[in-house]
């Protein structure tokens, strides 16, 4: 028996094992592709969320497509930006409800010393930003007729499903603008970015003390193609379900 003839066996079955494992490795690998993204839709990463700057004055609680995304931690003083992850996910409806710091009874600030005035901002990381497209709303205004010395409050019930998805604001009017210098933000809002968003509140920055914004997102403003989230909850996991403990 020549060499010849003992290596060409011994190198067809190395090509064999070597395409045996390969082929298994790929079939792994599509697989475990195919396991991870059943539904349609891979498990979302921080890579896809978007940052969330806020800031309020006073006190603000946000909802996405009618969930509470972030509420203000501080109500009153020092004013702050609440800064959060968000998974953006469109049409995306933003209701806001912001208070000015306001006594309930007779909508004055500062102990009851001052007519304080109020202003909300809001710049997500895909390019939503607050403006006069927004709806709003006053739900609670006072001093009336501004006066002090016999301060008054109008409140209006606020409807149990202001933050839902469905919820009608067709009739309100859109928000108003108002420039920095007017709202006066304190410093946290310098250090964040909120470039190309506006101040918003209703036309009476002054008296409105409980507002409630409304806006719809259609489509990414940044015009990113960006996966839908929006069914989490049906998509299969690739792995056995864990056993409860
Ligand atoms: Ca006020
Ligand atoms: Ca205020």
């Amino acid at each position: 028996m020549n060499r010849t003839r003992i290596l060409k066996p011994a190198l067809g079955l190395a090509a064999l094992v070597c395409v045996a494992a390969i082929t298994s490795f790929v079939w792994m690998q599509v697989g475990y592709s195919q396991g991870e993204n059943r539904g349609g839709v891979g498990k979302p990463r921080i890579s896809d969320t978007v940052q969330a700057n806020m800031y309020a004055d006073n006190w603000f609680i946000m909802y996405l497509n009618g969930e509470l995304v972030a509420v203000d931690s501080i109500q009153f003083m020092p004013h702050n930006v609440v800064s959060v992850d968000i998974l953006p996910d469109y049409p995306m409806t933003i209701a806001v409800m912001a208070k000015d710091n306001a006594d309930a009874k007779t909508g004055m600030e500062y102990a009851n010393t001052s007519i304080g005035d109020g202003g909300f901002i809001l710049k997500f990381g895909d390019g939503t930003v607050t403006n006069a497209n927004w709806k709003a709303k006053a739900f609670s205004r006072g001093p009336i007729d501004r006066d002090t010395k016999n301060p008054r409050v109008e409140n209006t019930t606020i409807p149990e499903d202001w933050y839902t998805v469905d919820f009608d604001d067709e009739s309100w009017s859109q928000a108003t603008e108002y420039t920095q210098s007017q709202i006066g933000p304190k410093e946290p809002f310098f250090e964040h970015n909120f470039e190309g968003a506006r101040f918003i509140w209703t036309e009476d920055v002054e008296l409105d003390n409980t507002i409630i914004f409304r806006h719809v997102v259609a489509t990414p403003p940044d015009g990113k193609a960006r996966p839908d989230f929006s069914n989490l909850n049906d998509i299969v996991p690739s792995g056995p379900r864990r056993r409860p403990r």
